[in-house]
């Protein structure tokens, strides 16, 4: 499938479209709105997870694999949404959740029912150390990795929240269920799986130890090439599919393998490197402070060129894990340098080599929401960490754990769709499960569609041009002005075409002299731009294009 010309646009389906009117949006109004995606243009869909879950993790804690959650609907409804979609010539990616269940799954439920119980070993049990756990390693929420369960005496193993305990990949029964759980989806017309952290499923010895010490994280296991190579012969590679691996704390070393271009894996993977560039220090994600641009442009050199040739890169700046690109790159000072700042990071994304995704709003430029107290979060992540950071260890006072979750809460890229100015934006006439921005009456897509100049008709070229232009898929990489603080420029090399991107990433007009393009302009955020570098406008990008 030809995954390297596509662009991937992702629905969190509780905040996409709500068709009955509960507050959740569901699969039937993702079916309404399939013109909308068609006229954006984008080739693929990857739906967050829509199968049946107690809800603790919005759905990525499964509590049946082979049906739908009732909120979402029914696997009638979702068999239409498939038909409705090819119809158009869309795809669709399911989320493909399975370093984890839900502790509601029939599995753990009888896993945890006694030590002797076949499915016993389906997951992570371990004796504690004394009466201590096995380890002191915390999890991704902040919260201990092992969880002690009385009616056994031992702990389970857990990376994420309490109720999403890990499936143990070393039992070939464990593996065997999910390849025939993967195959019914693809059987039934499923074009591919997006896969939830799928770097974790090989739990290395030093995570697992039960000696009371600190365990080790558990990205890139001894045997996870194995088993993504087993899962490829044994599923998707008897398919015409589309894979993309969540792997966080992937290097580009690793990445080689997990997405080499000889299809023995997956075809790309997520990399962390870029979003989480500044997270460094106890308080993790938890912090405010911006990224310099010329980290940001290293890390984007590193893995453009690193995998050139070799493998293929996802090129993303947000998703449903992720706080709004534009107000964490970009500027929403001003409806202006909103607007401006939105182009200017597409530009910069959709020209470099790769598969580019566009997380719901994107294309219109959706922006964080306020976040003044706690109640106006709905994420378990945040109580986790609110309780590790702020009670337990005191790093962050009430008032800079508020100004963190004001810039790095996952809830900001899950408030509902903004699709017109009518009550709730259009999402839902019942009462949104989680608030509306209420900045949705400047900004929504009916506003936009019509707007030749709007950041989602912006989106919509740059998408054509990725079909219309090899250049974009296949040219070389290299990074021009490493070291400036204001400007990020590339150029992209193919037989005799070149591209040259040019990025002022500042609110002010710069000079640029540094950059001399070649050729005509090809797209730029302002009207009327001079067929040079000289003067920038703030968060102007220009992109030139030699034949
Ligand atoms: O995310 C895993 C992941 O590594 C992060 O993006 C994580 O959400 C973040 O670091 C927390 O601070 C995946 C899903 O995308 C996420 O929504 C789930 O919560 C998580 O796995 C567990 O399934
Ligand atoms: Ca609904």
């Amino acid at each position: 499938m030809d995954w390297k010309k596509s662009v991937v646009y992702q629905i969190y389906p509780r905040s996409f479209m709500d068709s009955n009117d509960d507050g959740i949006g569901d699969i039937r109004g993702i079916i309404k709105k399939l013109d909308y995606l068609k006229l954006l243009g984008i080739d693929i869909i990857w739906l967050s997870p829509i199968y049946k879950s107690p809800d603790k993790d919005n759905g990525y804690d499964i509590s049946d694999y082979y049906d739908i959650s009732e909120k979402f609907g029914t696997l009638d409804d979702f068999k239409e949404l498939l038909e409705e979609a090819h119809n158009r010539g869309i795809k669709i990616l399911m989320d493909l959740v399975v370093n984890h269940t839900s502790d509601m799954h029939p599995w753990f439920i009888e896993s945890r029912s006694s030590k002797d119980n076949p499915k016993r070993d389906f997951y992570i049990w371990r004796d504690g150390f004394g009466d201590k756990k096995p380890t002191t390693q915390y999890g991704f929420f902040n919260e201990p990795v092992w969880q002690y369960d009385e009616k056994t005496d031992q702990y389970y193993f857990h990376n994420f929240a309490v109720e999403q305990p890990e499936l143990n990949w070393e039992n070939e029964e464990v593996r065997e269920e999910v390849y025939k759980m993967m195959n019914t989806w693809l059987d039934m017309g499923v074009d591919g799986f997006r896969m939830d952290v799928i770097n974790l499923i090989s739990k290395p010895e030093a995570t697992l130890r039960v000696d009371g010490g600190p365990g080790a994280p558990c990205e890139n296991g001894p045997r996870v090439h194995e088993f993504l190579q087993e899962m490829n012969k044994k599923t998707f590679s008897n398919y015409n599919t589309i894979t993309v691996g969540e792997t966080p704390g992937v290097s580009v070393e690793e990445a080689k393998k997990y997405a080499n271009l000889d299809g023995s894996e997956l075809d790309m993977v997520f990399q962390f490197e870029l979003v989480g560039i500044e997270d460094k220090g106890p308080e993790g994600k938890w912090h405010t402070r911006k990224i310099k641009l010329s980290d940001f442009k290293r890390v984007t050199n590193h893995w453009q060129t690193g995998l050139h040739g070799k493998a293929w890169n996802s090129l993303y700046l947000s998703n449903h894990d992720q706080p709004r690109c534009v107000s964490r790159f970009g500027n929403t000072s001003s409806e202006f340098l909103r607007e401006k700042s939105a182009k200017m990071l597409a530009t910069i994304l959709h020209f470099q080599q790769g598969t580019p995704y566009v997380y719901q709003g994107e294309e219109l430029g959706m922006t964080n929401y306020t976040i003044n107290s706690l109640d106006d979060c709905r994420d378990y992540e945040v109580f986790s960490v609110y309780k590790d950071l702020v009670e337990d260890k005191k790093i962050h006072t009430e008032e800079s754990m508020l100004a963190a979750l004001n810039e790095r809460c996952r809830d900001h890229a899950r408030t509902p769709m903004q699709w017109n100015d009518d009550v709730n934006a259009g999402f839902s006439k019942g009462e949104p499960w989680i608030e509306v921005n209420p900045n949705y009456k400047t900004i929504n897509a009916e506003a936009q569609i019509n707007d030749e100049n709007s950041i989602f008709n912006y989106y919509k070229k740059l998408i054509a041009l990725r079909k219309e232009l090899p250049v974009m898929v296949d040219g070389n990489f290299e990074l021009l002005l490493p070291d400036s603080e204001e400007i990020f420029a590339y150029t992209r090399n193919l037989d005799n075409c070149k591209l040259t991107i040019v990025a002022n990433y500042t609110d002010k007009i710069i000079k640029c002299d540094g950059v001399k393009p070649e050729g005509e302009i090809l797209i730029c955020n302002y009207p009327n731009p001079k067929n040079n570098c000289e003067q920038l406008q703030p968060y102007e990008a220009r992109v030139f294009i030699k034949k």
